[in-house]
């Protein structure tokens, strides 16, 4: 452990050991239990390491974790908001005690650091997200991460550093803290405004950074977290493309991008607290907090989590404490009539002020329509239409659904020539009997397996409507809890319409036309869908389909009817 004290923001905990240790470690590794970190924990990892969350020395120790929750303070009294802790499942916790060391690795097995355990605990999770974030509802990200995806147990202890996790993008935008410190040192720069984001920037942000930074007489840092932020945000590589080019409209020598590899949690004020502490270590004087900093959205009654300026409020009675001065913003709007941004509390009556908000930018973007040169520069959004395309040219999966002899796979196929004859983007069917024969020849029919079979299939039409084309799954999908997993992962990266062939078992089995629906009533198919295991109906299925009704040229046409009408064909 590495303590450097240098003349922007004080102590700095590093907790790399030094290269002969090192080595030891990386032998000593090989007969340690092993635990491979999660996206979330090689974030915070990285920052514990690298001295970002100083003064931690390691993951929080039961004692600790029970103090952050309680009073927003490590057991000694220091400020700290946000409970970093290493959460591990059932099976794995059950071989470590207390006492042991675990080697903590990365993906592709690199050894980054042994932990030295020294707590480990069944957190009431419930509690956790009530106290840190102040609520339980599982729309708030965080919450949702803590009560549906981390391990039931953590476990607490100091930090022994091999290797910072690798980054291959970015390299040259990537600064630890002793590194930017080092920076802010040689060129000079003795009072630096930071400015966190997890979004592309504007004109409004570009002017709001600006003024902050002038008004403190300071220079400033364009400080965006690339870590992980609020699940459906933009990339980070398009991200950082367009900070790129914001970065040209600032006086030269006053403004630089660094990226900041934190997970961030979307925790309001407690948050808002944490980036001050980080930025601090990174060598910051001050803070930009803006409107609703860190906001996770609106709650499952349609409200905001926490108030616009709480954040604000919290962070002003801590400030001193920190040692970084917060620069409260207010939103930016562009005022007509002067052709110039300005704060909305200094647009003088009868002007116009205009803004448009993030989901207005979002439509615009999906719709093709356009984005005036008054709210963002040509280069940003051209970047931003790089990776948000107009809806025509994204990908869109059609996800077939309904009992076996429903009809999909007559409807897929249907559907699949009028998208050849269209011809404007690559077709793909994924039909259920041919994915059992090309991608699930071993699995059966148990729950389990039809599990993986559909989530196969999800995956490789996540991969063709992430890559532009379109995806035809022809499936029984029976569950509703995998179709919904399936929609999830693909609604992020294109269009997604679920469509039920809602043909009844009776016509189904009347028609029977591989004669299964005999054999299974006979009793010599088990588990058939319909018969012996279940077929739930979808709840929230774009388009259903009657076959009883309908042609399979009418059916498909259908579905044409409802990807013109999203938009996705023109
Ligand atoms: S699932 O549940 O989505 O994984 O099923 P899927 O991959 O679409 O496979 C369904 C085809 O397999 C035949 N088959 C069965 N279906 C249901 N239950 C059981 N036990 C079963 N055993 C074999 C059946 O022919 C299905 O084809 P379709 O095209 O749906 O009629």
């Amino acid at each position: 452990m590495t303590h450097l004290t240098a003349p922007h923001g004080g102590q700095l905990t590093e907790l790399y050991v030094s290269e002969s240790e090192q080595q030891q470690l990386k032998e000593l590794a090989t007969g340690l239990p092993s635990w491979d970190l999660t996206h979330r924990q090689l974030c915070d990892i990285e920052l514990l390491l690298n001295g970002g969350f100083s003064p931690l020395t390691g993951f929080l120790s039961k004692e600790d974790y029970q103090s952050v929750l309680d009073s927003t303070r490590l057991a000694d009294g220091t400020l700290w908001p946000i409970p970093v802790t290493l959460d591990v499942d059932a099976q794995f916790a059950e071989t470590i005690q207390t006492g042991s060391s675990v080697a903590l690795r990365d993906a592709e097995g690199v050894l980054l650091a042994v932990l030295e355990v020294s707590d480990i605990w069944t957190p009431d999770k419930t509690l956790e997200a009530q106290k840190v974030f102040g609520t339980d509802d599982q729309k708030h990200p965080a919450v949702d991460y803590l009560l549906n995806k981390a391990g039931e147990v953590y476990l607490g202890g100091r930090l022994k550093g091999v290797e910072a996790p690798n980054h291959y993008d970015y390299k040259g935008y990537r600064d630890t803290p002793a590194e930017l410190r080092a920076k802010f040192k040689k060129w000079g720069w003795r009072k630096v405004v930071a400015f966190q984001t997890r979004n592309p920037m504007h004109r409004a942000h570009q002017e709001l950074t600006f003024r902050a930074a002038r008004q403190e007489e300071a220079n400033l840092l364009i400080h965006p977290v690339v870590g992980m932020t609020k699940p459906g945000d933009i990339d980070h590589y398009s991200r950082v493309r367009c900070y790129e080019h914001i970065i040209k409209e600032y006086p030269e020598q006053t403004t630089m991008l660094s990226l900041l590899p934190l997970a961030m949690r979307m925790g309001g004020p407690r948050e808002a607290l944490w980036h001050a502490i980080i930025r601090k270590n990174y060598g910051c004087t001050h803070l930009i907090v803006g409107r609703d900093h860190a906001g996770p959205g609106k709650d499952s009654n349609g409200e905001d989590f926490y108030g616009p300026y709480d954040a604000q409020t919290l962070l002003q009675q801590h400030e001193e404490e920190l040692g970084i001065q917060m620069v409260p913003f207010q939103m930016m709007v562009y005022v007509k009539e002067k052709a110039e941004y300005l704060p909305a509390d200094e647009v003088e009556e009868g002007m116009t002020a205009l803004n448009i908000s993030g989901t207005e930018v979002r439509r615009r973007l999906a719709e093709g329509l356009e984005i005036p040169e008054w709210f963002s520069y040509p280069e940003v959004v051209k970047e931003l239409r790089k990776t948000s395309p107009a809806r025509d040219k994204q990908g869109v999966t059609i996800f077939f659904t309904g009992l076996s002899g429903a009809g999909k796979s007559t409807i897929a196929n249907a559907l699949m020539i009028k998208l050849l004859e269209m011809g404007n983007r690559p077709v793909t069917l994924l039909d259920g009997d041919i994915v059992r024969k090309h991608l699930s020849s071993e699995l059966g029919f148990s729950k389990e397996h039809r599990n993986i079979n559909i989530l196969r299939i999800g995956y490789v039409a996540s991969e063709i409507t992430k890559n532009g084309g379109f995806a035809i799954c022809a499936p029984i999908a029976p569950y509703q809890a995998t179709r919904r997993e399936v929609r999830a992962m693909i609604e992020p990266l294109g269009g997604f319409i679920e469509v039920h062939v809602a043909t009844s078992l009776e016509e189904c089995e009347r028609r029977d036309r591989k004669g299964l629906y005999a054999k299974a009533r006979a009793g010599l198919i088990k588990e058939f869908t319909g018969i012996s295991d279940p077929y739930e109906v979808p709840e929230q299925a774009e388009i259903t389909i009657d076959t009883l009704g309908l042609t399979p040229d009418e059916a498909a046409q259908e579905v044409i009817l409802k990807l013109e009408s999203e938009g996705y064909i023109r």
